[in-house]
């Protein structure tokens, strides 16, 4: 008689602990860039906690790493689960780490009661769902959903120089043991464990946010491109001053376009000017915006706004605009199938949960495109992530992984 899997929460809470010390901050973060030594590191960490428990380790062409736990019938499309470790460069000890954990924990649960699902179950860590060292995100499961190649994105140069295809190259190299497959194979359904990352669930004192939908996101990159000349000599009339046209469209974005609809998203998160001296007036300002809303029509026309005052502020300041859409991310919805999963698990466990919408973009949302998914989101304090006091609580952690082992245990069982 098998025993009935359980979360063994001081497990997952030392495998947290263990995954935050790679990249470790000394504000209590962690800075695990994409495909970098450290995320290599997180890779292989875990890799060697699966072999040890006899699961199987392989890897695909975009470096998704998966994890594989076998079920009675090999024949079937396996439950997938997870979602990613690298991080933002001051990020938090949760976002992505612990919906990757909480999938092992569940692979280690069920060894543990020796239980065999129907299905395997397999964890995947996806590669750069951040896409802040290189652009765009979700790289790892856009190419597993088909909804982009690794070829397309080869050239792609890291914010430290770095080429997209060496480093891709590097991390497959760096696991030898891990057969490298081609990227797409055929699963049953995907569940994806993941930190809020906003107020709500915290607010209403909601352990567990049953998530039904992600919204859209556009990432835009404005240049303006001016005369580069002496901050000292050149009088108002003869400046064509990017930095005076990339001032004049973010303080009319953040002042005028997002106010007019209060679920827009308008960020400003990075802006270069070159020379970058104190004293010359730039020849170049190149500034990202990520425009979200969940709704798609709403989203395309904020993008139309936003191009419209990029391209006067520059006009106004006598430069040349050019402006990128570097990644384009259509709102998504999730498969009722698996979020009524979600529910039934709860309900069976006396949790209480409730319905959202995600206002982060997340692997969830290209894999929904191939294969029946949905999201757990649990509670973060004050709602605060993309930041390294991100926290969540021991509580909500183990509620988030019961909830998770119980989906799984529904969902591979099918
Ligand atoms: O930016 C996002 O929405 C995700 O958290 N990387
Ligand atoms: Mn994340
Ligand atoms: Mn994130």
């Amino acid at each position: 008689m098998n025993a009935t899997p359980a979360v063994n929460i001081g497990r997952l809470l030392q495998s947290v602990a263990e995954f935050a010390a790679i990249g470790a901050t000394p504000a209590g973060g962690v800075n695990r860039p994409a495909l970098s030594a450290k995320d290599r590191a997180a890779r292989r960490l875990l890799a060697e906690r699966a072999w040890a428990r006899g699961f199987s380790v392989f890897q695909d062409e975009a470096a998704n790493l998966f994890i594989r736990r076998e079920g009675r019938d090999a024949a079937l499309a396996p439950l997938l689960i997870g979602s990613h470790l690298d991080s933002q460069p001051t990020g938090g000890r949760f976002d992505g780490a612990l919906g990757t954990l909480s999938a092992f924990e569940v692979l280690e649960a069920l060894a543990d009661a020796d239980l065999k699902t129907e299905r395997a179950i397999e964890v995947v860590a996806f590669t750069n769902e951040e896409g802040s060292r290189f652009s765009p995100g979700c790289m790892g499961s856009m190419a597993f959903a088909g909804a982009g190649a690794v070829a397309d994105w080869s050239d792609a140069q890291a914010t430290d120089g770095r080429l997209l295809a060496d480093e891709l190259a590097e991390t497959l190299r760096a696991m030898p043991e891990a057969e490298v497959r081609p990227a797409g194979h055929a699963i049953a359904a995907f569940v994806e464990l993941h930190i809020e990352q906003g107020p709500i669930l915290e607010r209403e004192e909601i352990p567990i946010g049953i998530v039904t939908a992600v919204q859209g996101t556009k990432w835009l990159e404005i240049t303006f491109s001016g005369e580069a000349a002496h901050a000292g000599t050149t009088p108002l009339e003869f400046r064509r001053d990017p930095m005076a046209a990339a001032a004049a469209a973010i303080a009319r974005i953040q002042d005028d376009v997002m106010p007019c609809d209060p679920q827009a998203r308008l960020t400003v998160g990075r802006i270069t000017a070159e020379p970058g001296s104190i004293n010359v007036i730039p020849g170049r300002v190149t500034f990202t915006i990520d425009i979200r809303h969940p709704d798609a029509e709403a989203l395309a026309a904020i993008e139309q706004r936003v191009t419209l005052e990029c391209r006067a502020a520059g006009a106004r300041r006598n430069c040349e605009t050019s402006i990128q859409l570097r990644v384009d991310m259509p709102p998504g919805r999730f498969a009722p199938r698996v979020t009524a999963a979600i529910e039934d698990t709860c309900r069976a466990l006396g949790i209480a949960r409730r319905p959202m919408v995600s206002g982060a973009f997340h692997d969830a949302l290209f894999v929904s495109r191939v294969a029946p998914s949905a999201m757990i989101f649990v509670p973060c304090r004050n709602g605060i992530s993309h930041n390294e006091a991100e926290f969540v609580s021991d509580e909500h952690i183990l509620i988030g992984a019961r909830t998770l082992l119980g989906v799984a245990q529904r969902l591979a069982a099918e």
